[in-house]
């Protein structure tokens, strides 16, 4: 297999590319603005609601468990990790990267959501 990195200006392109996404990265860190944000789940009758919830970066999500069941909210990737929630407890989790975070409820692995940050 023969290589055929494209140079410009000295620097092959993906290395260029490279360097394009870190400076695009340091920006949008650099430019956010502390953020208060906040949204909220829901947890009714074994539903997460909504199911989808789309937040800007740096939003604060909040489960509360409404139902007279325990539940808890976990990361299927590991990502936040709520403690078994009784009734109207909370735990919150603040999103800082873009990215689509689904999770689920150890107790009922059926209960399942997702959290979009855009
Ligand atoms: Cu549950």
């Amino acid at each position: 297999m023969t290589n055929k990195n494209v140079w410009i200006a000295g620097v092959a392109v993906p290395v260029m590319i490279a360097m394009m996404l870190l400076a695009g990265s340091f920006s949008v860190a650099a430019n956010a603005e502390p953020s208060a944000a906040a949204a909220s789940v829901k947890i009714d009758n074994f539903v997460f609601g909504p199911q989808t919830l789309t937040v800007p970066v740096g939003t604060t999500v909040t489960w509360t468990n409404g139902d007279d069941i325990p539940h808890t909210s976990v990361s299927t990737e590991g990502v936040f990790k709520s403690k078994v929630l009784d009734t109207d407890e909370k735990f919150s989790y603040t999103f800082t990267k873009v990215g689509t975070y689904p999770y689920y409820c150890t107790i009922h692995p059926k209960m399942t959501g997702q959290i979009v940050v855009q």
